[in-house]
């Protein structure tokens, strides 16, 4: 086993001396569930073909073998320091450890040797979606996730922030269902602009393992979601349309809230909101998801 080597250097030897794959998180989300593994190549820049193996036994060197060819991926390096890939691969058993290779893809097809065995473990919670809803009023944040966490959903685990004022929006009830979602209600329609909601990993757990916010396959990292609330989008459905123009005028002359169309706050729902609501007609909410790293 040669140790991998930094790509900047000039060493040249065998094979090219092209690094090994380091193996980063080899997980699954259930028994008989895809394989996923996360990894770098420390390689120059170009396409290298990865290949993975199971093997019943870590060698005792720790690296390799490659007793069960079991999935190959390619991969484009781009000179990116710490540039992970993901690759899904078939179901092993639980009881393998998954080695890999690296081949240059060109003329000169290199091969590296085998990188050090990873043990396969339980995929961390993970949000697989997340949206701003609609309705009822006032709008939920809905979180689904990709496996049971539900004894760590509370109130807690969210926290709601208004870019533009800087405040926080207090989170009152949170809800859990059989399908992984997690629900938190607000306790006030948001005014318009940009707000961010961050689950907190360390208050977001499987039993075992955090919540994994930032996709790596590691436990820990906060889920990042950003989303808006637009001018005149009274129903909070992310469009300013004839519904929110039919309730403006349902309750025009004698509503008073944001639910009722008073837009501007004013505690009246009259002309100066379907002023509002006439300037922001058509328009549609840009709401995305992120994450970042924490
Ligand atoms: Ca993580
Ligand atoms: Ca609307
Ligand atoms: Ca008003």
């Amino acid at each position: 086993m040669t140790p991998n080597h930094p790509t900047n250097g000039t060493v040249t030897g065998p094979n090219g001396l092209l690094n090994f794959p380091v193996i980063l998180a080899a997980v699954q989300v259930s028994y008989l569930a895809p394989t996923v593994v996360r990894f770098t190549l420390d390689a120059r820049p170009g396409t290298y073909t990865i290949e993975f193996f199971a093997n019943d036994k870590p060698d005792p060197s720790g690296y390799g073998q490659g007793q069960k060819f079991i999935g190959a991926t390619s991969v484009a390096v781009q000179g990116i320091s710490g540039q992970a890939f993901t690759a899904q691969l078939p179901p092993v058993s639980s009881t393998q450890v998954i080695s890999a290779t690296a081949t240059r893809v060109g003329y000169y097809q290199y091969t590296s040797e085998f990188s050090a065995d990873a043990a396969v473990t339980f995929q961390p919670p993970q949000v697989v979606a997340a949206a701003f809803a609609a309705a009822p009023q006032p709008p939920p944040l809905v979180f689904t996730f990709n496996q049971f966490v539900r004894d760590s959903i509370s109130p807690a685990a969210i926290r709601v922030h208004d870019d533009t004022s800087g405040a926080d929006i207090p989170v009152t009830r949170a809800s859990y269902d059989d399908t992984n979602t997690a629900t938190f209600f607000l306790p006030v329609n948001l005014p318009p602009g940009d707000y961010t909601a961050t689950l907190l990993a360390h208050l977001i757990s499987n039993g075992t393992q955090h919540l994994d916010g930032n996709g790596d396959l590691i436990p820990g990292g906060d889920y990042v979601f950003h989303f808006s609330v637009l001018q005149g989008d009274i129903n909070g459905d992310g469009v300013v349309n004839f519904d929110d123009l039919l309730i403006l005028s349902q309750n025009f002359g004698h509503g008073s809230t944001f639910a009722e169309g008073n837009l501007n706050g004013d505690g009246k729902v009259d002309f100066g909101d379907l002023l509002i609501l006439a300037q922001n007609y058509g328009s549609r909410a840009a709401a995305a998801a992120g994450r970042s790293p924490r």
